[in-house]
């Protein structure tokens, strides 16, 4: 966890809003607020604790529900709101599908989602550089997600910190795209062993940039060997059909 970025942040800085609402901060102090200098290490396994025991309680609530939560995770721009969009507007009349959308600020990828008809909560984490178990037990309540559904969460752009912060998905889906760089699994390890699926997204635009799939994969595949691959355009629609099977099997 990165203490710099504002990791540790009062809950107080974070927002939950639909498009349309005002902006407001709620003051629920749950957070741990001693930021003394002696304790760095046994602060943050107590944060990475609690955040575990509520993400295994928001796993339990997606589970009675039968709700399959996908905690989609990348770099900033890798395409996460288009595939989003696109893959809502595609099952739109065979699975319900909502929104939890995770930004330091705005409103701007909630909006893109309301387009489509779907339900969206923003989470607006202010400094914060990742979603925890908190933000979208709260969140949930704003949504209220059908039985039956699937809940998708946008995290907040961030190779790094997401990647340690339990949410209670069914599983992390992690998103490169081909202008990033083939050898962001190495570079990134923790996020490539945290997830089950890698999307490698813009491959439309492969032959225009100097980025190696295969490469990208074995990479990844050193990190995790159990995880599974696609290769998409979220812009073209190629090999969308794959990632769509992918939800369909994965609900119960
Ligand atoms: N060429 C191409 N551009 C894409 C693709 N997917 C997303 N983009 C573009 O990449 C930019 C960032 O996409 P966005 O969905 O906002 O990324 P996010 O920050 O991960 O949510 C936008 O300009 C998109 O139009 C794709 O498959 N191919
Ligand atoms: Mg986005």
């Amino acid at each position: 966890m990165c203490d710099s970025c504002g990791c540790g942040q009062p809950s107080d800085a974070v927002t939950f809003r639909k498009p349309g609402e005002m902006e407001h901060h709620h003051h629920d102090h749950t957070h741990d607020h001693d930021h003394g200098s002696g304790r760095t290490i046994d602060i943050k396994q107590d944060v990475l604790q609690q955040n575990n025991m509520l993400a295994q309680r928001n796993r339990g609530w997606f589970e009675a529900k039968n709700i399959l939560a996908l905690n989609l995770v990348s770099s900033p721009g890798s395409g996460k709101t288009t595939l989003l969009v696109r893959t809502i507007t595609h099952l739109k009349t065979d699975i319900p599908i909502s929104v939890i959308e995770g930004d330091q600020q705005t409103l701007t990828d909630a909006n893109r989602i309301a387009a489509t008809g779907a339900e969206v909560v923003q989470v607006n984490t202010g400094h914060g550089c990742h979603l925890d178990a908190e933000m979208v037990r709260k969140a949930l309540q704003k949504l209220a997600p059908a039985e039956n559904s699937i809940v998708m969460v946008e995290n907040v752009g961030n190779l790094v910190c997401p990647a340690l912060f339990d949410l209670g998905e069914a599983s992390k889906v992690v998103i490169i795209s081909v202008t990033e760089g083939d050898d962001k699994p190495l570079k990134y390890p923790t996020m490539f062993a945290a997830s089950d699926l890698c999307i490698i997204n813009k491959i439309d635009l492969l032959p225009y940039v100097d980025f190696d799939v295969d490469k990208c994969e074995k990479a990844a595949v050193q990190v995790n060997p159990e995880l599974e691959f696609l290769r998409v355009s979220a812009t073209t629609g190629e090999g969308m059909d794959q990632w769509y099977d992918w939800l369909r099997a994965r609900r119960v």
